[in-house]
């Protein structure tokens, strides 16, 4: 029994040497198993004198308590040294700068029709909107289109089961402000409109922008000043603008609008065909038929309208030279247009 002392001693140290739980079993197995060395020592108690044996048997019985509480204090320190590894890997550091979120943009197309209503804000027109679903009275009665026009055919204009449609052009909104009486106006309207054409160079899907001036004693040297300050404005060029004789049902005289072409300032271009000249919409004097269906007295009022393709106007601004690019959502394309 003389190195009970000693045996207890190793088996401390051994405790204090163990770094993972583990290990620490395996010591605890060593000296305090079945057949650890420990629990041997009690075995080794028959070759003493009957009245030796309780006093020998308490002191193993203390120094294996005092193993036993040196593993469970070893192994709540392992167990809390796990945790504050566990807890130091899983740190943040508040301190480090954010990660960012990448930025979205503007859809040329959106950020087009932004610039659009700016520029006519800018020279006193409100801008109004109206529904995309239509009645045939406010996309073509109203407008003086009649009822053999070719627009009005199925394969033109997309029809729903009942009778109403996809707008074909932004007038209906002009009409049905129109109808509320309050003149004299001066508005765009910009939007989404449906033609049943889908090919290179049309989409079923696109945006228009019209504008409507009604006033007493409008002219079309009005119509062609407001044009042309805002093409002007558009372009940040000092364009020239013509106007070329044309028909429209809803408007008399009518015209197609001409700018000098901008990528080569009239001198003639693959952009312009070698014309010098672009075509970006059409315009004319309301026509009173439109005013009267539109319960406007059409011998005291007055008024010029137009309309041009928001695809086409951002085309020519951007230098994009294929319409679907504006249809696709390839973020590479996007991507090149910041805000507004
Ligand atoms: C084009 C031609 C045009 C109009 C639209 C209009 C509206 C009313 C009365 C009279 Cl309520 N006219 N709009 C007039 C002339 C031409 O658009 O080429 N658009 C892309």
């Amino acid at each position: 029994m003389g190195d009970l002392a000693t045996l207890t001693q190793q088996a401390l140290d051994e405790v204090a040497a163990s770094t993972t739980l583990a290990a620490l079993d395996e010591v605890r197995v060593r000296w305090l198993g079945k057949k650890g060395l420990l629990t041997e020592q009690l075995k080794s108690l028959g070759a003493l004198p009957a009245a030796d044996r309780p006093a020998a048997g308490a002191k193993i019985n203390v120094a294996k308590e005092r193993v036993q509480a040196a593993i469970e204090a070893a192994e709540a320190r392992l167990a809390d040294a796990a945790i504050a590894a566990e807890l130091l890997a899983g740190r943040i550091d508040v301190t480090l700068p954010g990660r960012g979120e990448p930025r979205g943009s503007i859809h040329p197309v959106t950020r087009t029709r932004l610039r659009i209503e700016t520029i006519f804000r800018n020279s006193g027109f409100e801008v109004a909107t109206g529904p995309e679903i239509e009645d045939d009275f406010h996309n073509f009665e109203a407008l003086n289109i009649p009822s053999d026009h070719p627009a009005r055919a199925m394969h033109d204009t997309f029809y729903f089961a009942d009778g109403r449609l996809l707008r074909t052009h932004t007038s209906p909104v002009q009409i049905r402000e129109l109808r509320k009486g309050r003149l004299p106006l001066a508005m765009i309207m910009p939007g989404r409109v449906y033609r049943c054409d889908h090919d290179m160079t049309h989409s079923p899907m696109f945006h228009q922008v019209e504008g409507l001036v009604v006033d007493e004693n409008v002219s079309f040297a009005n119509l062609k000043a407001t044009l042309q300050g805002f093409l002007r404005a558009f372009f940040e060029k000092d364009l020239r603008t013509r106007l070329r004789p044309s028909y429209f049902p809803f408007t008399e005289p009518s015209a197609e609008v001409d700018m000098s072409c901008v990528f080569c300032d009239g001198a003639g271009c693959r952009v312009c065909k070698h014309t010098g000249w672009i075509e970006v919409g059409g315009c004319g004097m309301v026509h009173p038929n439109v005013f009267t269906a539109a319960g406007v007295d059409a011998e005291r009022w007055t008024g010029y309208a137009f309309g041009m393709g928001i695809e086409r106007l951002a085309m020519l601004r951007d230098g994009v030279n294929d319409l679907r690019l504006f249809f696709e959502s390839d973020l590479r394309f996007l991507r090149q247009f910041g805000a507004a």
